[in-house]
């Protein structure tokens, strides 16, 4: 990073990104404690992952009336969703809204993307690079980058060969993509592959979709809301908002309390038949223990993956696409709108890369390798016009590494990561004083309902910093003790259930080549580490130390 002198504004807080966690933070620091503060954003719109995120079927997974902020009753009140699930256009449009009605945009900076960052041990500041080269002082430096911003991009060769078009789903173009009469090819099942298939198939003349490893989904059942769902939302909203406070996910249902193991077949299937109706994320809530037990797990497993036998008409697809290797919900669990059914359709083909992996791209398309019945092998090239990578995300620490971030003794946050991200509390780092980070690694993030997590994470950032204005603090900073306490917690977290035992998995940074793998999120609930959290503050933010 260049070390030139800054000879820009110097601020009281900087944040970086204007999605959700960005807006929030903005606002609770400026206008709550009325503080100079700036936020950069790499886009030219506010939005964050949904600015980015605006390929075919992209769909939140969430349901609309808590994938929102729940800070203001005002708020709550003047906006009106209009599906079960929100798109982005409408989440950008929400968070458009937000930005206006609390005046924050004229705090933002658009088309400012932060390069680096580096400690001033002298002045207990920091020094913010752009990409411009323009430079920003500020005390206080807040990460609000979101968890699934950097795009993975799998290194197959010959990709500069291709003819065609390719396109990753998280960078999507604005004005979109046109698969008219073209001969598509899409690689990823994840939960955004899930999402794009059926769409991509409306008006493509083929779609092949490329599975490395067979995902489960339930149906999302989206539909258009009604006034009587929206009265119902704002007239229980303070209920709502104290359940998805007070709960594991951060979603606004419960888990139940009943053991898969202990209800008999019949029942569990009634269970699982109405869950399967109900559709959405709420199914895996349907017992207590299917994250924590193998054996329970299996029943919700095999119940899926009869559904996808039922529903898909080609036996050996079927077979493919029920070959799971991983308990059901320990990666994401993807929900769909008729992504099993897709494969029914004349003009959709799964390859299995499990029997024929990709070997390459050529001019023409994908090349795939066969193994022949004499050991030899043999290359299937698939012609395509366009390439659809939905191969996810460097997630949760992607975007904090791509910065050159610089703590004390010029000691970098990858250096400090090399092994896996450590932190205290997934908030802050040994060495990097007053930087905190919303929804980091060690946190509950994308194991909930995001703005959940994100309203929590920000006020208790926020606290934290009235706190030291209070007490004539400079600095706050977390030793190494610290970090290797919350890390033990975040593993033995993970490891009281399933999440660590899938091959690849984004939740352990497995889908990238050469990342540690190591669990990133916290596993423990979201209730629990808000208890957590609060106890730190309460009790005058043990684990953390005040001007080293
Ligand atoms: P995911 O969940 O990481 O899915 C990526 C998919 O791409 C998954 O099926 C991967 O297979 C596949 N993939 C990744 N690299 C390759 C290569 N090299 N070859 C073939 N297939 C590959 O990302 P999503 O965008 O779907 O979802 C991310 C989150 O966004 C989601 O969970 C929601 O929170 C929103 P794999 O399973 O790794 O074998």
């Amino acid at each position: 990073m260049n070390t030139q002198t800054p000879t820009h504004e110097i601020l009281d807080a900087l944040i970086i990104g204007a999605g959700f966690s960005g807006l929030y933070q903005l606002y609770r620091l400026r206008e709550k404690l009325g503080l100079s503060v700036k936020v950069m954003e790499a886009g030219d719109g506010v939005g964050g992952t949904w600015y980015w995120n605006r390929y075919p079927g992209a769909r939140c997974d969430s349901e609309s009336h808590v994938y929102c902020y729940t800070f203001s009753k005002e708020l709550t009140e003047d906006w009106n969703w209009s599906e079960r699930y929100p798109g982005p256009g409408e989440i950008v449009a929400y968070l458009n809204h937000v930005t206006d009605r609390f005046d924050l945009r004229r705090s933002i900076e658009f088309g400012a993307r932060v390069a680096g960052a580096r400690f001033d041990e002298e002045n207990n500041c920091w020094d913010v690079e752009l990409a411009s080269g323009k430079h920003y002082r500020a005390r206080f430096l807040i990460t609000a980058v979101g968890c699934i911003s950097s795009a993975n991009i799998p290194d197959i060769e010959g990709l500069d060969s291709f003819a065609g078009e390719w396109f990753h789903t998280g960078q999507w173009p604005h004005d979109g993509v046109s698969f008219d009469g073209k001969r598509v090819g899409q690689i990823g099942t994840g939960s955004t592959g899930i999402q794009a298939a059926p769409v991509i198939a409306e008006t493509a003349s083929h779609l092949t979709v490329f599975q490395r490893t067979a995902n489960y989904s339930v149906p999302a059942r989206n539909r258009a809301l009604t006034d009587e769902d929206r009265m119902t939302h704002k007239r229980d909203a303070s209920i709502i908002r104290e359940l998805t406070r007070g709960n594991t996910n951060g979603h606004g249902w419960r888990i139940s309390e009943q053991n898969a193991l202990e209800t008999s077949p019949e029942d569990r299937k009634l269970i699982y038949e109405k869950a399967w109706e109900t559709g959405g994320l709420k199914f895996r809530s349907s017992f207590a223990d299917l994250l924590a037990s193998k054996q329970a797990n299996e029943t919700a497993a095999s119940f899926i993956k009869e559904k996808i036998r039922q529903i898909v008409k080609n036996p050996e697809t079927a077979a493919s696409l029920a070959d799971i290797d991983h308990p059901y919900a320990a990666k994401r669990p993807p929900i769909d709108t008729h992504y099993f059914e897709t494969f029914n359709k004349d003009n959709v083909t799964l390859v299995d890369l499990a029997k024929t992996p990709i070997s390459k791209i050529n001019r023409d398309g994908l090349v795939c390798q066969d193994i022949g019945a004499n050991g030899s092998f043999l290359e299937i090239l698939h012609q395509l016009d366009t390439i659809v990578f939905a191969t996810g995300y460097d997630a949760i620490t992607g975007t904090l590494l791509r910065m050159d971030i610089r703590g004390r003794d010029e000691l970098t946050l990858r250096e400090a990561w090399s092994s896996g991200p450590r932190n205290h509390l997934g908030l802050q780092v040994d060495g990097f004083p007053n930087l905190f980070m919303v929804t980091g690694p060690g946190s509950p993030s994308v194991l909930t309902n995001m703005p959940a997590a994100i309203e929590q994470h920000v006020e208790w950032i926020s606290e934290c910093i009235a706190y030291m204005l209070e007490h004539e603090h400079t600095t706050i900073e977390s030793p190494g003790a610290s970090a290797e306490w919350w890390v033990k917690e975040v593993n033995d977290a993970a490891n009281a259930t399933l999440l660590p035992k899938v091959k690849h998995s984004w939740y352990l940074g497995a889908n990238v080549p050469g990342k540690p793998r190591v669990f990133m999120p916290y596993a423990g609930g979201l209730d629990r580490y808000r208890d957590i959290c609060q106890q730190v503050a309460n009790d005058s933010y043990r684990g953390f130390v005040f001007d080293r």
